[in-house]
């Protein structure tokens, strides 16, 4: 059998297995099935429950909601021989058009318990200064835009004709807009306003003297690596199989779990934002525990470029493209639906597929 083969074997498997099982249950058929094979290693390093942190464990009963509620009887997403992969195209460029000097990348972790227990603390995430390099042309902003088609259940008008009216910029503002941007510039320091784009800025927007963690992309990437083959599907209609190399979002939640609220409960989603907060995501903390989950950092075995959201993007299985946020500046923990991007425009906020 060549490792294609084994790989279509197991997926099979687990196919059959899943279909009249529970994912804990089919989690054990596959890691038989797998047998060592090195290739999907998240089969085979399926954290035990004891493994969790205890304070995961208790806020979430991970295994029950994650295949029941969120991704239904099956519990993964099928997933495809390396070699049916294939590049994937560009699709919506909000949050990643400038080029980011990348020693200036950290990810801000808002809401871990006890933070202040880890060298990366920091008592204000936002006063850290991500640096763009200087323009050299408009290439890739202007063609790659995200032209969504619309969903039966939108109830925005159409994204492009949205994205014609951000275009007009500020300049078709009234004077006394004009004016109170202009102050709240002053007000951030003339750095850049967030949410520039069509939908505006987050209402998850961090406010300054937020405290919490300023990682690395090494602090990020030293948790084992996770291949990946799936499909990837917008809601425009077209979908691709694709090869994703990174880290389980799972890792890092449980290396830095959340803080309880005061009545003991635990925060039921994440959020994440670029770093201009000109695109922001929502999610289920189950979603983002679920074990295909990744924090890209490589696409078809190479380094993710600027237009695909390097050094660090999102791939959820299960979720439309949408979900999929690049360039990840901010993930929080949070208590309350956060907002979310094409939500604000009319979309589902779930995504599922
Ligand atoms: N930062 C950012 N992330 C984003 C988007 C975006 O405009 N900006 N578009 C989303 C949409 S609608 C899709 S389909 C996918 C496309 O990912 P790709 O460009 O890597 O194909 O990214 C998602 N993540
Ligand atoms: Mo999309």
């Amino acid at each position: 059998m060549t490792d294609d083969e084994k790989v279509q074997g197991l997926n099979e498997e687990v196919k059959r297995a899943s279909g009249r099982r529970t994912r804990r249950s089919f989690i054990v058929a596959a890691m038989a099935a797998a047998g060592g094979y090195e290739f999907y290693r998240w089969v085979d390093r399926s954290h035990p429950d004891q493994m969790i942190p205890a304070v995961l464990r208790r806020g979430l009963n991970v295994d029950e909601a994650v295949s029941k509620d969120a991704f239904g009887d099956r519990g993964l997403a099928p997933t495809y021989p390396l070699k049916r992969a294939e590049e994937l195209r560009v699709n919506g460029v909000y949050g990643v058009k400038d080029e980011l000097v990348p020693e200036s990348w950290r990810l801000q972790l808002v809401g871990v318990e006890q933070p202040q227990r880890f060298a990366q603390y920091v008592d204000d995430v936002t006063a850290w200064e991500y640096r763009y390099a200087a323009k050299k042309d408009e290439k890739g902003s202007g063609n790659h835009d995200t032209k969504v088609a619309p969903k039966a259940a939108m109830m925005g008008p159409a994204p492009d004709q949205v994205e014609k009216a951000g275009d007009a910029g500020n300049a078709n503002l009234p004077p006394e807009f004009q004016r109170a941007l202009e102050e709240l510039k002053k007000a951030q320091g003339n750095k850049r306003p967030r949410g520039q784009e069509e939908a505006g800025m987050s209402d998850n927007t961090l406010e300054a003297g937020t405290p919490g963690l300023l990682l690395t992309l090494e602090d990020v990437t030293r948790f084992p690596k996770q291949e990946l083959v799936t499909q990837f599907k917008c809601i425009e209609g077209w979908s691709q199989i694709v090869h994703w190399g990174g880290v389980r979002l799972r890792d890092l939640l449980e290396a830095y779990p959340p803080a309880r609220s005061r009545d003991g409960s635990f925060p039921q989603y994440v959020y994440m934002e670029t770093p201009d907060g000109d695109y922001y995501c929502g999610y289920d903390l189950r979603a983002c525990m679920h074990p295909q989950s990744l924090l890209v950092t490589e696409m078809m075995g190479r380094p993710l470029n600027q237009w695909h959201g390097a050094p660090l993007r999102l791939y959820m299985p299960i979720k439309y493209g949408y979900k999929q946020i690049k360039r990840i500046g901010l993930i929080a923990y949070t208590n309350m639906r956060p907002d979310d991007y094409w939500t604000k425009l009319g979309y589902d906020w779930y995504a599922g597929l």
